[in-house]
């Protein structure tokens, strides 16, 4: 790294936590062995367009069979935490009833590995395979589905909470919400935005009924948390609609899920402008005190900031809808394979905030990481230089954050392995070991290594 990166990466404090995350329908495979019935994620790949090459994920990275080696690698880079989610409907087939034994059996055989190679395991209760009997019942626009999260969760804290200290609801009910049922880019696809906001409280719900329920029946102290997707949204002028824009950007994408988890309420501006679209928050009696449940650490996943803009094209501040605009403009900076711009200031910036904003709340980056187009050479070996340097500057970006006062506990690069980037299939390669589809077999690039070494150097202190 470069010696004034590196110069903050040394003062990352001590027991700082190193590690890897990843997703079960992104890796996992096996998609109707032992019982799994199909999520959302299964029924979308189906749809013809959806994503690209239509890859889906019915093999991926075949880490339902190949477990054992995918742990050891981790254990071979020296890290000491591993965040996987769990799928739901393998462990509760169709959303509704009692535990599939033969389910659960892959995450209880997990985490007895994991603890065997004095790896901590963080389980992500929810990464956006909802199951499709639920999807076909309504959803997260549905009440009823945050009910059923929490039955589903108190499912697989029964299995596994007497060894698992580290609990994550959701991860980024943005994406779930405004991917899933307001864009259509991820499943299941559809373009309501009403019913978009509705998801967004039905998730919060559902993770407030989880916590509180976790809480309630947890064996000793343990940390429960979620994890949020989350940005620096930059005005591009001191205008007023510039800053009117970028303040409407953070209000959907960061404090409508911070100021109800963390201050009990929604924001009040958030609601007054979902209101001039007709949009209410269907929130229930006592709805915000479940949502604001106490929680012991929010996870942050960051990759990118952006620039906003207030004018249209020919300065026009309003669209033919009559609404306010809200539009990107480039920061002009370098580009991920994603072409997601690379700002790491913009991580210390919206890190620094939140500890502002939301103080007392310890942070962990559950995922950060990049996507570019890597080379093997004849021997296999990724020299992925831009990747490596996309580590350094976050890592830098981290240290400068915690410098600033904010409290960070750990780093969890994303990902172990390339795997099935959602809706752009396996040409997006956000792995730091890589993986050959035709084989299998798994390569740890250069990334690893500096990921390895940055955390042994570290612990050395
Ligand atoms: C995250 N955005 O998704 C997910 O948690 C991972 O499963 C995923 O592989 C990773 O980031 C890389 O994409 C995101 O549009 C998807 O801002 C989209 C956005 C952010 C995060």
């Amino acid at each position: 790294a470069p010696a004034a990166e590196q110069a903050l990466i040394d003062t990352l404090p001590p027991g700082f936590r190193w590690g890897v995350a990843t997703s079960a329908y992104q890796i996992e495979g096996a998609i109707d062995v032992d019982g799994r019935t199909p999520s959302i994620w299964d029924t979308f790949c189906k749809v013809p367009g959806a994503i690209d090459n239509g890859d889906t994920g019915d093999i991926a990275c075949e880490h339902y069979t190949r477990m054992p080696a995918d742990v050891a690698l981790i254990k071979d880079l020296g890290l000491d935490t591993y965040r996987f989610s769990v799928s739901w409907p393998r462990v509760q087939p169709g959303g509704r009833g009692g535990v599939n034994p033969a389910g659960i059996a892959f995450y209880d055989r997990l985490v007895d590995e994991l603890l065997a190679q004095g790896i901590d395991p963080w389980v992500t209760l929810y990464h956006w395979d909802l199951p499709q009997e639920l999807e076909d019942a309504g959803g997260w626009p549905v009440r009823d589905t945050a009910y059923r999260f929490a039955d589903y969760s108190m499912l697989v804290f029964d299995a596994l909470s007497d060894r698992v200290d580290t609990w994550t609801t959701l991860n980024e009910p943005w994406c779930s919400a405004m991917l899933g049922y307001a864009y259509g880019a991820h499943a299941p696809g559809r373009k309501e935005y009403p019913a978009a906001v509705a998801a967004v409280h039905h998730l919060l719900l559902g993770h407030g009924l989880a916590t509180e329920r976790m809480r309630e029946a947890a064996p000793r102290k343990l940390d429960i948390g979620i994890t949020l997707n989350a940005a620096t949204a930059y005005p591009a002028s001191d205008l007023e609609p510039d800053l009117e824009a970028a303040r409407r950007a953070d209000g959907m994408g960061a404090r409508l899920y911070l100021d109800p988890l963390v201050h009990g309420h929604y924001p009040a501006d958030v609601i007054a402008d979902l209101a001039t679209e007709g949009i209410e928050i269907p929130i229930q009696e006592g709805d915000l005190a479940t949502i604001s449940a106490p929680f012991d650490v929010l996870g942050i996943n960051y990759y990118f900031s952006q620039k906003f803009t207030g004018f249209g094209e020919n300065g026009e501040t309003a669209g033919e809808d009559g609404l306010p605009i809200t539009r990107t403009l480039p920061l002009n900076r370098p580009r991920t394979a994603m072409d997601w711009e690379i700002v790491p200031e913009g991580f210390t910036d919206l890190l620094v905030r939140i500890s502002k904003d939301y103080p007392g709340v310890p942070m962990v980056i559950t995922e950060n990481g990049a996507a570019f187009e890597d080379t093997a050479d004849t021997t296999g070996y990724v020299a992925d230089e831009g990747r490596t340097a996309y580590f350094a500057s976050h890592l830098a970006a981290v240290a400068s954050a915690i410098q600033q006062g904010a409290d960070i506990r750990g780093y969890l690069a994303w990902s172990l392995l390339d795997n099935f980037e959602w809706a752009y299939g396996y040409d997006k390669r956000f792995g730091i070991v890589r993986v050959d589809y035709e084989t299998q077999a798994r390569i740890p690039k250069q990334s690893a290594l500096y990921l390895k070494e940055v955390a042994q150097q570290h612990r050395s202190k």
